[in-house]
């Protein structure tokens, strides 16, 4: 955690209760002093005749968060959590947890191995540790299902998921919900419950066919994390093994995934995320009030964005050029929550409620009462001006004004406007309510209050935000460009697209950079080629297959017919004779021989074009850190989590290593692709991005 706390532990007397307090700001971690402080605390109270009963409870918003996890990453100290559940449940008095806010992994681990739960209507409670790439290490997966059942625990505890105090309530997790104060609720029930300690209790015998349900639905979602299958099995375990030996297995299962790659790059991102929040120049600069949103254009993208803010409750206001557009839009987002009812995630009356806080309509003096307005009108620069000019005479006074351009200079369209301190970019992607990326684009004369309101809007939305500095194609698009770049130059030198992207999903991507292309149409890149024909420096290697495709019509599954064909009826899309013909006229066209590329090339060549560029936008102030580009990569790209990143990767196999790889591939593309000369200073110093980072501001 931060600076230690000098007591972490406090213990007061309310008659004959004692009140245990784990007082370790931020959220209370169960630190290594915590666990010290309450092994004393517990050792001392078994021989205490004076008291009659024990709450335990934490100070501040939360009860425990868990396990601190910045520990993971050292050797083991002493106590362990177990060793002082252990001495907790030997405790000859009732202990009662007072949970308020959240208690998650080890805190509800905690609260587990007490004999009674009290829960504040406000509270959370979660085993979340296989999104860390662990499972719960302190009886967790062995408590739980003596409350809920196996079914029931391992669809808790392999998907990490975090339920609310009626939930936990009606679930059993929990006792009761206490609606005034909590740990008056708590003291009274020490004062008058019983012992009950779940690791005596059978587990409930339940529908054997559910739990097989169970096990199979949390592994279609285990998106490869390890953690999740050792969970199920885990979970699997209480009922057919004595607790204490169960507790050993679970304990030794938990120890191996702590120190597994996969938990150190899930640590990596999970810390990634807290620190991207951290902007030089926006300390102690306030938010702007945010009630009311509009959004100008309901294209994919601006439906997208007025169901994120909708289902975070805020009423939306959505603006068309005319009235037919507006109702194609209305159907766009009607349609976008029939899929999420259809789908199971959602009610059908919650989902009415959401959709009613959309209007649509083509009168642009709806905006006028917006405290933001987000455009997301076609992707085109002087539609963006005239959208901006525009904009700036409806909006009100310190409305934030953002885009939702891509590529585009956030500057200029600023400049569009009389107010560019309010004008900044807000990217989004696509699907824009479902995935978790937001790239904040800080123009130059971006307010700090107006960032501010960006990552406020995006805690209030559920997205992990990333500021990014003006550039084409800003941090993730200039990178997955890049990257897209050498996987061409690849096909053109001998693999085959298919080649490709069995390489890149073999390395954990859901798809490859082909796959990705048809399913976003060809026809938008070859727009922003177009665009760049005129800038694009004439020595860099230009592959022309995609054109070739275009220029046939080959727009992707839009059009029956991409990268790759999908027959009607096919599962899956199929290679195309044409489209390999296209491919061996351009290698002809250019004198080039083709050869078998590996997928081990593949990966490695993916890795290094991402890391050049990386390397570059760092350098430039594009992004603050490597690890935020860890984050934009894993969350708006498709690239593993469980790698933590191309930066992570890269640390982790050698900068020296992925320089050599860099040097290769700039003799095959030669122009553009020169080695970043960051990249080469940190090699040559056996440095780190993660050592880079950590000598710039926090
Ligand atoms: C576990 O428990 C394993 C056990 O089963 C094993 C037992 C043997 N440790 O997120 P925030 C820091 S695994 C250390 O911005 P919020 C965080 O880095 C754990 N530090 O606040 C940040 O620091 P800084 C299972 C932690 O209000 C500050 O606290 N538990 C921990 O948006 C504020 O964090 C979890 O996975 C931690 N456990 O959200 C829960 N947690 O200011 C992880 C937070 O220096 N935590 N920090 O950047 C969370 O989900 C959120 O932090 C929480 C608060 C919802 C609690």
């Amino acid at each position: 955690m931060n600076d230690p706390v000098p007591d972490p532990v406090r213990i007061e007397r309310v008659g004959s209760i004692a009140v245990v307090t784990i007082d370790n700001p931020p959220v209370n971690a169960l630190s290594q002093a915590v666990r010290r402080e309450l092994l004393a605390a517990f050792s001392g109270f078994a021989a205490d005749a004076t008291i009659s009963g024990i709450v335990i409870t934490g100070a501040g918003r939360d009860f425990v968060a868990g396990a601190d996890i910045r520990e993971m990453d050292m050797p083991l100290l002493d106590p362990s959590l177990p060793d002082v559940l252990a001495v907790m449940e030997t405790c000859p008095q009732p202990i009662v947890a007072a949970i308020r806010g959240n208690a998650l992994g080890g805190g509800l681990e905690l609260a587990l191995a007490c004999d009674r739960r009290i829960a504040s209507s406000g509270a959370t409670v979660g085993l979340p540790e296989v999104k860390l790439g662990i499972i719960p290490g302190a009886g967790g997966t062995q408590r739980l299902p003596r409350l809920v059942g196996t079914a029931r625990a391992i669809a808790l505890i392999a998907a990490g998921r975090r339920i609310g105090a009626a939930e936990a309530a009606s679930l059993g997790v929990v006792d009761a919900v206490a609606e005034g104060d909590v740990l008056a609720a708590a003291r009274a029930e020490a004062g008058r419950a019983g012992k009950r300690r779940l690791s005596q209790l059978p587990v409930p015998s339940g529908d054997p066919a559910q739990v097989e349900k169970a096990g199979t639905d949390a592994m279609r979602s285990a998106r490869g994390v390890a953690a999740v299958a050792r969970a199920v099995e885990m979970v699997r375990l209480a009922a057919a093994t004595p607790f204490a030996e169960a507790v050993q297995t679970e304990r030794a299962t938990f120890l191996a995934l702590r120190d597994s790659a996969e938990a150190k790059a899930l640590r990596h991102l999970f810390f990634a995320e807290r620190n991207a929040q951290k902007v030089p120049g926006i300390a102690g600069a306030k938010a702007r009030p945010l009630a009311r949103a509009a959004v100008i254009g309901a294209g994919t993208m601006g439906s997208g964005i007025a169901v994120a803010l909708a289902d975070a409750g805020l009423p939306v206001a959505v603006v068309e050029r005319d009235a037919a557009a507006a109702t194609l839009g209305r159907q766009r987002v009607r349609e976008i929550y029939d899929r999420i009812v259809a789908g199971g995630r959602l009610s059908g009356g919650a989902a009415d409620e959401r959709f009613a806080r959309i209007g649509f309509g083509d009168d642009w003096s709806e905006i006028s009462g917006a405290d933001l307005v987000i455009e997301a009108v076609f992707e085109e620069m002087d539609i963006k001006l005239a959208t901006f000019h525009r904009l700036d005479e409806i909006a009100k006074p310190g409305a934030v004004l953002a885009t939702n351009t891509s590529y585009l200079d956030v500057d200029k369209i600023a400049a569009a406007t009389r107010r560019p301190q309010d004008v900044v970019g807000l990217h989004f992607f696509s699907p824009a309510n479902v995935m978790r990326l937001l790239e904040i684009v800080r123009g130059r004369a971006t307010g700090p209050d107006v960032l501010a309101t960006g990552f406020a809007l995006a805690r209030r939305i559920g997205k992990v935000a990333v500021v990014a500095g003006v550039c084409d194609g800003f941090i993730g698009n200039r990178i997955y460009s890049a990257y897209r770049r050498h996987m061409e130059y690849l096909v053109e030198d001998g693999a085959w697209p298919e080649d490709v992207d069995r390489a890149i999903e073999a390395y954990g991507f859901a798809m490859g950079p082909f796959a990705v292309s048809d399913l976003s149409g060809l026809d938008i890149g070859w727009v922003t080629r177009k665009r760049r024909h005129a800038t694009r420096d004439p020595r860099e290697r230009y592959v022309a297959i995609a054109d070739r495709l275009c220029e046939k019509g080959r727009f992707g599954r839009k059009t029956g017919r991409g990268w790759y064909l999908y027959p009607e009826g096919a599962r899956k899309p199929v290679p195309d004779p044409e489209v390999r013909a296209v491919i061996e006229a351009e290698s002809a066209r250019h004198g080039i021989t083709r050869r078998a590329v590996a997928d081990d090339e593949i990966q490695r060549r993916a890795l290094a074009a991402m890391v050049n560029e990386a390397a570059k936008i760092l350098a430039e102030g594009i992004a603050q850190r490597a690890s935020d580009i860890d984050l934009v990569l894993a969350n708006g790209y498709g690239f593993p989590s469980v790698r933590g990143g191309p930066m992570f990767t890269a640390d982790a196999r050698g900068l020296a290593d992925v320089l050599g790889d860099v040097e290769a591939m700039y003799r095959f593309a030669g122009f553009g692709s020169e080695p970043a000369a960051l990249l080469v200073d940190l090699a040559r110093a056996g440095s780190t991005f993660s050592k880079w980072d950590a000598g710039r501001v926090k």
